[in-house]
């Protein structure tokens, strides 16, 4: 038997992966894993003993420095949040709900907009680079802006989240053509995806690790998900200037009564879709913590 130290490049069926010493092992998750309720994730650092005559295991999972529930993968410090100009049209919500998730996680969030040969892109790029956040627009048909991403991929652990169809899968080819990952079709005029990738695997790319994830149809938050209310605010980092200076101590930004935030939404220095997605995010949160409340008595 031999011990050996890896990350985990995919999940599936039971098997998990293993990258350790530039080769590939499959392994299974010890029972106590289960019993303590942690699931390995893509993107684990782990220990793993190798068994000549009985399967391979993973022993011990390292200490995560960030975990995503949708898409599943630990350890990621860049979220690259991709939708395409149409087919299907960006959600800004789902796309400010993944910012601030990433935000909350220590994670940093790049937002992609990808088939700008069939639409413009411009006025979304713009949000996200007033909002103090990393944003490009793609096309993989003429190969425009994929260096730049490429670039930003340099030495990071990356993964690529969003709706199906938004073609994630296509922007990691023209990035790496050895990839050779499948896609998909759209399938109706709301440009609906097809669930092509079916798990999150981690791809070698530029001295780093990429995964590339299953898309999203919907996007329903659940409570693992949920940023508490007195986090929300720092998950919005367009915000940070003008803490401190609303009238009430306890303001949450979401009324007009002396609220300097709110302020700077009307003088066009914070995007009002940003404060939008953030008013619903904050709705949200509000309601858990009194469900939470009445679940403890
Ligand atoms: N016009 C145009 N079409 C694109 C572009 N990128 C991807 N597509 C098309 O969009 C469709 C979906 O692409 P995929 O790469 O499979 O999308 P995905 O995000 O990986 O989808 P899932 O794996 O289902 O989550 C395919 O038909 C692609 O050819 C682009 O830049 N321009
Ligand atoms: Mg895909
Ligand atoms: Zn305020």
């Amino acid at each position: 038997m031999t011990i050996a130290e890896g990350i985990i490049i995919k999940g599936i069926g039971g098997f998990y992966y293993v990258e350790a010493a530039g080769e590939i092992f499959e392994c299974k998750a010890r029972g106590l894993f289960r019993k303590s309720g942690i699931k390995p994730l893509a993107g684990d650092f782990v220990t793993i003993s190798i068994n000549e005559n009985a399967e391979n295991t993973i022993d011990q999972i390292h200490e995560r420095k960030s975990v995503l529930v949708r898409p599943p993968v630990a350890n990621v410090d860049r979220l690259f949040i991709v939708s395409s100009v149409c087919e299907p049209k960006p959600v800004l919500l789902i796309i400010d709900r993944l910012t601030a998730l990433a935000v909350n996680q220590g994670i940093e969030p790049v937002v992609v907009f990808t088939k700008n040969d069939l639409d413009d892109a411009e006025s979304y790029v713009e949000i996200y680079k007033k909002a103090g956040i990393k944003a490009f627009s793609v096309s993989c048909v003429n190969g425009e802006g994929v260096n730049l991403i490429k670039a930003e991929l340099k030495g990071h652990i990356s993964a690529f989240c969003g709706n199906s169809g938004v073609g994630k899968s296509s922007l990691l080819n023209a990035i790496d053509p050895d990839l050779s990952l499948k896609t998909g079709e759209i399938s109706d005029k709301l440009g609906r995806g097809r669930h092509t990738t079916r798990h999150s695997e981690l791809f070698k790319v530029e001295g780093g690790y990429v995964a590339d994830t299953p898309g999203f149809s919907s996007f329903e938050t659940d409570e693992t998900e949920l940023i508490l209310k007195d986090d929300l605010p720092y998950a919005f980092k367009e915000f940070e200037p003008y803490f401190g200076q609303c009238k009430f101590s306890s303001c949450l930004h979401v009324k007009d009564k002396g609220c300097r935030i709110i302020q700077a939404v009307k003088d066009g220095d914070i995007p009002s879709s940003r404060h939008e997605s953030y008013c619903s995010m904050m709705e949200q949160a509000k309601n858990i913590k009194e469900w939470e409340l009445k679940k403890n008595k």
